[in-house]
């Protein structure tokens, strides 16, 4: 802060000097620093028309959707609604969609994940977890959310996901909140140390489809887990997750869950606890198959670490696993095959309900003096590692193997997490990396007491970091995923070849009701520019549903079906087909139209459902 302050009175009086009849009110432009904002600028601009190189799929938070970006741009490109309903876009408003979110209607979204084959984005899926125990799969061939899995059986607080496997063989999870389980059963509080539980799971990823089934549980102690990382490469195999409140304590966790100097990660051998499982060695809890490594040794082992670490991160190699406590001024690299050597050789100091605690000493290879607060680290193409600094406010660049720290850049302000381009996989890109902050308080136009975030982009093909770029994003930017792309070819159109919805029809003759009982189907098209049929009959107390094909096959010809007074808004892309089911319970006149506007009759595409009252 104090920097920040010299730096700015520096630049007021560099502006007086030089530039005080040019320089718009409030710039902070120096003419030393001119030449830096251009390049900058030139470093960003991605001319009207052309595209940005990376894509950026960021965590929306408690908005509980998933913000897509150009990077270098940093423009907003589209929101993939996932865990609350969204109207730009329907989401949440039709049968199926309306059934995914199943009457919960928001979700605090934290990791996203790609899917990877090798280590490797491959460009299939986003896999994105949220607190309330699920986890979701957006389609990258549609940006489209096609599954969500959960609430997950014995899961309280699933912030440890949504962390994928190098061959996206399993999505992981781990508890943030212990409970009694199976949930649903209730004991008092001062029973916390001894019989409420953590889980450690593993949802099941179908390797053409992507379609995700219950895997395996494993029961832990009360710690709270908190974030983790697949292993790669040498370390493929292997799972880590961080905890904090190892004390198994309950109340102002600030200071009861901060007595011991250690906490820990937790290394599991997630390829044994498959083969466990496959072997009978789980019980039911909850309608699924829990490993208690009390009876199931050599699964799980605990790591000591600094006090209350959050992220923990693996080498592009596999060979580091890096964590630390968050309010440590070091960060802790962990060394594979040194926690492989003290497992064979049951170098342990103790146990945690059956779980095997390694030595520390043993186990590191260097504390990185990175600087205060390290909360995540993401890696280079070169060797380098950038760790986020919360407590300074900063990102540190540091070298793996050297552990030498070469760089350090300020952030504005208070970073959480960082993404480098593909900078999770085994084969980072370098080039761009984006600092998500917590507060972006007085860089930007005032919008009132809600602050947006801020989210700063920082130029990493050089020696030294430089910012090129302040973007401001939703809340919360929790973690996100920055792919080439090149790698993702999303489709435009649903072809009308592959149209498998038995209520679609493609041609206007084809339009209209038919009624069973008090059950009344409609048939609707969308086309520019009428909704088919224009008027639509039916009585109240009717179970209406209204099917409605987008026959279009141009792109960016959505067209939308807004009912008034019937909460339903419907969008339909080009080539889809959307349900929507609802009772016919007011009488009187409904107008619906078209919310996209589509054509130059745009305004034309509307028509009434009338429903002819009891009497
Ligand atoms: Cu915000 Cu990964 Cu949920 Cu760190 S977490 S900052
Ligand atoms: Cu269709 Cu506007």
């Amino acid at each position: 802060m104090k920097r920040a302050l010299i730096i700015l009175v520096g630049v007021a009086a560099a502006i007086a000097l030089y530039c005080a009849p040019t320089a718009p009110k409030g710039s902070k432009k120096s003419p030393a620093g001119a030449s830096d904002l251009a390049v900058a600028a030139q470093k960003t601009y991605v001319a009207p028309g052309d595209l940005d190189e990376f894509y950026l799929f960021a965590s929306g938070g408690h908005s509980g959707q998933i913000y897509v970006y150009g990077v270098p741009s940093m423009r907003h490109l589209s929101t993939i609604p996932v865990y609350a309903p969204y109207s730009a876009t329907g989401y949440g408003f039709d049968d199926e969609t309306r059934a995914m979110l199943g009457g919960l209607t928001w979700g605090d979204v934290h990791h996203p994940a790609l899917s990877e084959t090798n280590g490797d984005y491959d460009g299939r899926w986003l896999f994105v977890n949220e607190m309330n125990g699920r986890v979701a799969r957006v389609d990258l061939k549609d940006f489209k959310t096609r599954q969500i899995f959960g609430p997950m059986p014995n899961i309280s607080g699933n912030h440890g996901s949504a962390f994928v496997t190098p061959n996206t063989e399993y999505s992981m999870v781990a508890s943030r909140f212990s409970i009694p389980i199976p949930k649903g059963k209730s004991l008092p509080i001062d029973k916390y140390a001894t019989d409420y539980k953590g889980i450690i799971a593993a949802v099941k990823i179908d390797p053409k489809t992507g379609e995700m089934s219950q895997g395996f549980e494993i029961m832990t102690p009360p710690f709270d887990w908190d974030l983790g990382d697949a292993g790669k490469k040498i370390s493929d195999g292997w799972m880590f997750w961080t905890c904090y409140n190892s004390e198994r304590a309950t109340g102002k966790l600030e200071v009861t869950a901060s007595q011991r100097d250690r906490d820990y990660i937790a290394a599991v051998d997630w390829r044994a606890a498959e083969k466990a499982i496959a072997e009978g060695k789980g019980d039911l809890i909850g309608g699924v198959k829990v490993i208690d490594p009390r009876k199931v040794p050599g699964i799980v082992y605990l790591m000591p670490c600094g006090k209350s670490p959050h992220g923990v991160d693996v080498s592009p190699d596999g060979k580091y696993v890096i964590g630390s406590g968050k309010l440590q001024g070091v960060t802790t690299v962990f060394n594979f095959e040194k926690i492989q050597t003290a497992i064979r050789n049951k170098d342990f100091t103790g146990d945690e309900d059956g779980i095997p605690v390694l030595k520390y000493e043993d186990i590191k290879d260097a504390e990185v003096p990175v600087g205060l607060g390290p909360l995540h680290t993401q890696f280079g193409p070169d060797g380098f590692a950038y760790t986020s600094l919360f407590v300074d406010s900063a990102i540190a660049k540091w070298k793996l193997g050297t552990w030498e720290v070469v760089d350090k850049i300020p952030m504005s302000y208070s970073i959480g997490h960082l993404c480098a381009a593909e900078g999770d996989t085994v084969s980072p890109k370098g080039k761009y990396l984006i600092g998500l902050n917590k507060l972006s308080h007085g860089r930007h136009l005032s919008v009132g007491p809600s602050q947006p975030e801020s989210s700063q982009l920082v130029d990493i093909s050089e020696e030294k970091m430089k910012l090129l770029y302040d973007a401001f994003t939703e809340p919360e930017p929790h973690y996100a995923q920055m792919i080439e792309a090149k790698k993702l070819h999303p489709i435009e159109v649903y072809p009308k070849e592959e149209s498998k919805n038995p209520l679609a029809i493609w041609d206007v003759k084809d339009a209209g009701v038919t009624r069973a009982g008090s059950n009344v189907v409609v048939k609707v098209v969308l086309v520019r520019s009428t909704i088919t049929p224009t008027a639509i009959e039916v009585n109240q107390g009717d179970t209406v549903k209204i099917a409605m094909t987008n026959i279009e096959q141009t792109t960016d010809e959505l067209h939308g079906f807004g009912l008034l007074d019937y909460n339903i808004n419907i969008v339909v892309d080009p080539g889809e087909t959307k349900v929507v089911t609802f009772k016919a319970d007011k009488p009187g006149v409904f107008p619906y139209y078209c919310t996209n506007f589509c054509s130059a009759l745009h305004q034309e595409m509307q028509g009434y459902l009338i429903v002819k009252g009891k009497s």
